[in-house]
């Protein structure tokens, strides 16, 4: 190359790196805490157990009478796989374990470097244990690599996938959920029997059912007014107090379409996105709808300033239609700890790699530190809507 044109080059680079340097992380007080990767010397452990399992993936109503199960693939027995998280620094150790009848592997999209990442294949009855160093804060997609990448796409559309919140180090408290969208792409939609995985669908994008922590229309007891249509009268909406500053990890597990995320009544004030913006490392953003592509997990930040029945949904219509929204409630009497089973996320400074008011079948074989033993899963006030707001949400999820 022309030694005038690398000149120019260097200069060019030089000068953008001069006039962008207030812009960048490092110029902004307190954000270069959110990539320093100072160890904390605490070492954490987590135990993600691969099988295959028939789940069902939506309840029986008027869209699905009778239901819709299907032959997933699961992590530590459900879709999506444990919500677990680590702080800024720690280490974890991930042991996966093949409990199931074909190879599974683990990709964590929350390190650098194939050592902290990819587990490599694991074979039946076989279990592999790795190293991540947590050093990028933020909220990160899980999944399973299959046979060395081969039918990663059916893996991942059958459900293996979860996410790792890695906690930055400094972050205001809030009431932290989990949330996983993710399609299913089944040769059966009706409840005649179990569904698989059909390829012909997933390459048309023609997903059977969009699930909010797998199972489509999880959090929705109802639609409509004048002609009421109930979607799941088990449903349990996510509880919060007007006012608090709550915070949404969520992952798109795709494998194929985006999640246009919004809260019908509300606005996303800020996210958490790679971008770092400020001493928190959060971006406002003070919007309606953020788009959060496949395979990735990005962390929302909002408050829900009245009480009454706030709907967050994934804004493309058709996967509305498909599953693809919750109820939330907000309600005076809403506690810290009332999150719907599966959806508390252990906060910043926490022993354990996942909430001790989690109620997933799944925490059970999850270890943290030199606990070997099963945790006790304790039902919190979960189960028993009593507020008159809670009694709107049956009537108010359009
Ligand atoms: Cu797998």
């Amino acid at each position: 190359m022309d030694k005038v044109i690398i000149t120019g080059i260097i200069a060019g680079v030089l000068i953008a790196g001069f006039i962008f340097a207030p812009f960048n992380s490092g110029g902004i007080p307190g954000a270069s805490a959110q990539v320093s990767a100072q160890p904390t010397g605490v070492t954490k452990k987590v135990l993600l157990i691969g099988s295959e399992k028939e789940v069902q993936v939506a309840p029986d109503n008027a869209l699905h009478p009778g239901g819709v199960t299907y032959n997933a693939m699961v992590w530590n027995g459900t879709i999506p796989g444990p919500v677990f998280a680590v702080d800024q620094g720690d280490t974890l150790e991930v042991t996966v374990r093949n409990d199931g009848q074909v190879i599974h592997s683990l990709d964590l999209h929350a390190g650098i470097g194939p050592s902290n990442v990819i587990s490599g294949n694991v074979k039946p009855g076989e279990s592999k244990t790795y190293t991540l160093h947590a050093n990028t804060p933020g909220f990160f997609f899980y999944h399973c690599g299959a046979d060395g990448l081969f039918g990663v796409w059916e893996h991942i559309a059958n459900g293996m996938s979860g996410g790792i919140v890695v906690h930055p180090k400094i972050e205001k408290p809030a009431k932290e959920f989990y949330l996983a969208f993710g399609e299913i792409y089944s040769n059966v939609a009706d409840s005649s029997k179990a569904g698989s995985f059909d390829l012909q669908q997933f390459l048309n994008n023609n997903a059977t059912l969009i699930l909010t922590n797998g199972m489509a229309h999880k959090y929705v007891p109802s639609i409509g007014e004048e002609v009421k249509v109930v979607l799941n009268p088990d449903a349990q909406p996510f509880k919060v107090k007007p006012g608090e500053l709550t915070r949404w990890y969520i992952v798109n597990s795709g494998p194929n379409g985006d999640t246009a995320f919004h809260f019908i009544s509300g606005m996303l004030d800020a996210v958490r996105d790679g971008a770092i913006k400020n001493r928190y490392g959060t971006t406002l953003l003070n919007d309606e709808t953020y788009g959060i592509p496949a395979g990735s997990g990005s962390i929302v930040e909002t408050t829900f300033p009245e009480e009454g029945v706030y709907v967050g949904v994934d804004h493309d219509m058709h996967d509305v239609y498909k599953g693809g929204a919750l109820a939330v409630v907000a309600a005076n009497n809403s506690t810290l700890t009332d999150q719907p089973p599966g959806t508390a996320v252990a906060p910043k400074g926490s022993e354990s790699v996942v909430a001790s008011n989690s109620t997933l079948a799944t925490v059970q074989p999850l270890m943290t530190g030199n606990q070997t033993g099963t945790e006790t899963a304790t039902m919190m006030e979960n189960n028993a809507p009593t507020t008159m707001v809670e009694q709107q949400v049956q009537n108010t999820t359009g």
